[in-house]
């Protein structure tokens, strides 16, 4: 396996980082997880896009362009002769003292690792997916927004913990408001009567897969409403279902042990699934 390390392209044994790097000291730093499938990366100006804001968000300066961080993730998959991989870019901080202050931090740390790594919930696609509601709350946006794909990803895995703990397969996170929020690494879409509702980004990350399956919606003639929503559209749903890089789209087909809709994935919800499949065959950055 070959890692993107700052400019050079070196075996994983070698692909090392400090430990005084404040990606590690602090969370300090931004990724993103990006697919190629077929031998064509899929939205990566949208996922680069965001890695960037993120970046700007925390006043972080990416050392190298989009050209270049696109140029470097074809290469990483050239050389690991890759067509079908989960990508992920990571820029921290960079070394540093112990002291938080990230002027001290002169060069942010480049990383970009590139995997084979399938559907992130294995063989739940046809059976669908347990999820747990979480009393863990999703970071409020005031405080550290999840719009930003930071480094800092304890606010999921605490919701991950709770969903583990409690047998669920995903977490559904709601706001301090008490507004449904996120799934712990994906969006959350709800089908009542035909229509797809959606929470708005303001209080969960802006999903590329989110915003392709509303682009799936709207050439299947699917109405879709972006609004807040509490637990009653959930347990009311007559379908869920999440969306990510690494989830794709998968199907809830229960919630807190209650059923949604008939338990099993719903009409919806296995239309958008295959849109997002013949979505991902159609289009993208080739790697060669
Ligand atoms: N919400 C959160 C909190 C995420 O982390 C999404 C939504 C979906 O966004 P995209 O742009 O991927 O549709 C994510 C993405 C992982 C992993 O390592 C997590 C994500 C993506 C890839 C891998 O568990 N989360």
């Amino acid at each position: 396996m070959i890692i993107y390390l700052d400019g050079t392209y070196v075996p994983r044994e070698e692909a090392k980082v400090s430990v005084f790097d404040h990606g590690l000291l602090y969370g300090d730093g931004v990724f993103e997880g990006i697919r190629a499938y077929g031998g064509w990366i899929f939205r990566l100006e949208e996922h680069l896009d965001r890695m960037y804001d993120s970046a700007l968000t925390i006043d972080l300066a990416i050392p190298i362009s989009k050209l270049e961080m696109t140029e470097a993730i074809r290469e990483v998959l050239r050389r690991n002769k890759l067509t079908d991989a989960y990508i992920r870019p990571i820029v921290t901080r960079g070394v540093g003292d112990l002291g938080l202050d990230p002027r001290k931090c002169a060069n942010p740390t480049v990383i970009i690792i590139a995997v084979e790594w399938g559907a992130m919930y294995g063989d739940l696609y046809e059976k669908g997916l347990t999820a747990i509601t979480v009393s863990v709350r999703r970071n409020a946006a005031a405080a550290l927004p999840p719009n930003v794909k930071s480094l800092n990803y304890l606010n999921n895995i605490l919701a991950k913990i709770e969903a583990n703990c409690k047998g669920g397969d995903e977490a559904i996170f709601f706001d301090t408001n008490g507004y449904l929020s996120e799934g712990s690494g994906d969006n959350i879409f709800v089908v009542k009567n035909g229509v797809i509702v959606t929470p708005p980004t303001l209080n969960n990350l802006r999903g590329v897969t989110r915003n392709v399956v509303l682009e799936c919606a709207a050439d299947l003639g699917i109405s879709v409403i972006e609004r807040n929503m509490g637990y009653f559209d959930l347990y009311s749903a007559d379908e869920v279902f999440v969306t990510g890089t690494a989830a794709e789209v998968g199907p809830i087909v229960t919630i807190d042990g209650r059923k949604i809709g008939n338990a099993r994935p719903g009409p919806v919800t296995r239309q958008l699934m295959s849109a997002f499949q013949a979505a991902t065959r159609s289009s993208g950055t080739p790697i060669d």
